[in-house]
């Protein structure tokens, strides 16, 4: 039996999926789950990520126990956080995190060299502060040093790559969250790069998933007990989960639910357009070249925060069914900026409520409600904007993928006030597309398209009537 392995890191934690085929479906397996969380250093919000590689290796490490070697390995995470390298390939500082503050202000400092509009029709990357551009011009003006030394730019799955490997590639789809990434070349906008006086030495050359990054070092051999290759996959996390929406039509819309909510659609060219820039609509870079034209929307990570402060005994099945029960109509607006890192999200939500005039929220399910409604509204206005944008009423499904697609009540909600019906699943859509990527690499499966409808006939979907 062939096996591959997904290492899929998101800001609440990781795992490790074990893939393989077996009469045309696509089998999963977990074996090694692990948690991670922002944590605060010297007043910033930073990676552990020696702790996070510690993991990678132990997951690694289980294969071996279980007799179940991969031949290859893909690691996708977040987007748009990144490590600088030094000339000794030594990481320079911490690694801060995109909800860290310091990118306050920084969109002004770029626009006062770029104008807004322009960067926008160069990029088609939507405005989120946290975005590279932002983080690299934090670095510009509290740590110039930094950045001098810097001799290369790695995003976070690369870095562990190349800690996997000893060999470091760029890759297209995570790089494409940077901003920096020219939406008609695919390529780094060099010119964005020289305003913004930016080292280009340190930005690398793209590659695109499916390349051969290169074999694990004789000390992670050593540690894990085997060999096998390190591939890249569609690294930046969205990316892959966007792989696994289990339908093959074209302009199916999505939302890829876990710590942010990403709802939109699959385009072949990017739609970088003033109408789409004054609705932040994003085209990121996607798989074969496509673009995953959407918003992002605050997501689970208000339930995951709230959980932590108030209901941490509970799990979010429960939490989902308690506010299910509530009764409160009252809803915030989850993309405002105030919800991305506060000191307590529970007491930024009551806030916000009592601001507006509206009923405030005690307790877990009432707080929950709240959360999962607002959440709902703004699927539903994202949705309205798709179908502004391209001119016509959607008539499909929406399919919900990851984590968040068990959130049951947030899946009726959804189907009631769209009028639509939801698909929810498969859950591990982000390893999914992981796996699947490294498995067309491998030649075992034929293309996206194939993959696709593998999805569908491999992985339990739940139907939610409107
Ligand atoms: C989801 C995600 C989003 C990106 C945000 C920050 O995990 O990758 O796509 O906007 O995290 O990187």
């Amino acid at each position: 039996m062939k096996y591959w392995v997904a290492i899929d890191i998101g800001a609440s934690g990781g795992r490790h999926i074990l893939g393989y085929l077996k009469d045309g479906k696509i089998i999963t397996e977990e074996v090694y789950r692990f948690p991670n969380s922002l944590i605060e250093k010297d007043g910033r919000l930073c990676w552990d990520v020696d702790e996070i590689f510690s993991h990678i290796l132990r997951g690694l490490a289980r294969c071996k126990e279980i007799g179940k070697i991969p031949t290859s390995i893909g690691i996708d995470t977040w987007g748009v956080d990144f490590i600088l390298l030094d000339k000794e390939r030594k990481r320079i500082g911490d690694v801060v995190g995109y909800r860290d503050s310091r990118t306050k202000g920084m969109d002004e400092e770029v626009y006062s060299i770029i104008p807004e509009n322009e960067l926008y029709k160069r990029t088609g990357i939507q405005k989120q502060i946290f975005n590279t551009i932002y983080q690299l011009m934090a670095v510009k003006k509290t740590s110039l040093k930094s950045l001098e030394n810097a001799e290369r730019l790695l995003m976070i799955p690369e870095y562990f790559n190349y800690m996997l490997t000893g060999k470091y590639l760029s890759e297209y789809t995570n790089a494409t969250t940077t901003q920096l990434i020219n939406c008609e070349t695919g390529d780094w906008d060099e010119e964005i790069i020289d305003k913004l006086g930016l080292p280009k030495k340190i930005f690398g050359r793209l590659h695109m998933p499916g390349t051969l990054v290169g074999e694990l070092t004789k000390e992670v051999q050593e540690r894990v007990g085997f060999n096998a290759k390190v591939v890249l996959v569609g690294s930046h996390d969205t990316a892959s989960a966007v792989m696994a929406v289990p339908t093959k039509k074209e302009g199916a819309v999505y939302i890829s639910s876990g710590t942010w909510s990403l709802m939109g659609t699959e385009i072949t060219k990017a739609d970088n357009s003033d109408e789409s820039r004054l609705m932040n609509f994003t085209n990121e870079g996607g798989y074969d070249r496509r673009f995953r034209y959407l918003k992002n929307i605050m997501g689970l990570w208000m339930i995951q925060s709230v959980r932590k402060e108030i209901a941490s005994d509970m799990d979010f099945g429960e939490i989902c069914e308690k506010a299910s029960k509530a009764e409160i109509s009252s809803l915030v607006d989850c993309n405002d900026i105030r919800f991305l890192a506060p000191k307590s999200m529970t007491e930024e939500i009551k806030k916000s409520c009592l601001e507006s005039g509206q009923k405030v929220p005690e307790g877990i399910a009432e707080t929950a409600s709240v959360i999962y409604n607002s959440l709902a509204e703004c699927y539903i206005r994202a949705l309205r904007e798709i179908e502004e944008r391209r001119g016509e009423e959607y008539k499909g499904e929406i399919y919900v993928v990851g984590g968040g697609s068990k959130a049951e009540y947030l899946n009726e909600l959804l189907a009631k006030k769209s009028g639509h019906i939801v698909k929810a699943g498969p859950t591990e859509a982000t390893a999914i597309g992981n796996l699947l990527a490294l498995m067309i690499a491998d030649g075992a499966v034929a293309g996206l398209f194939e993959a696709r409808k593998m999805i569908k006939n491999s992985f339990e979907i739940n139907t939610y009537l409107p």
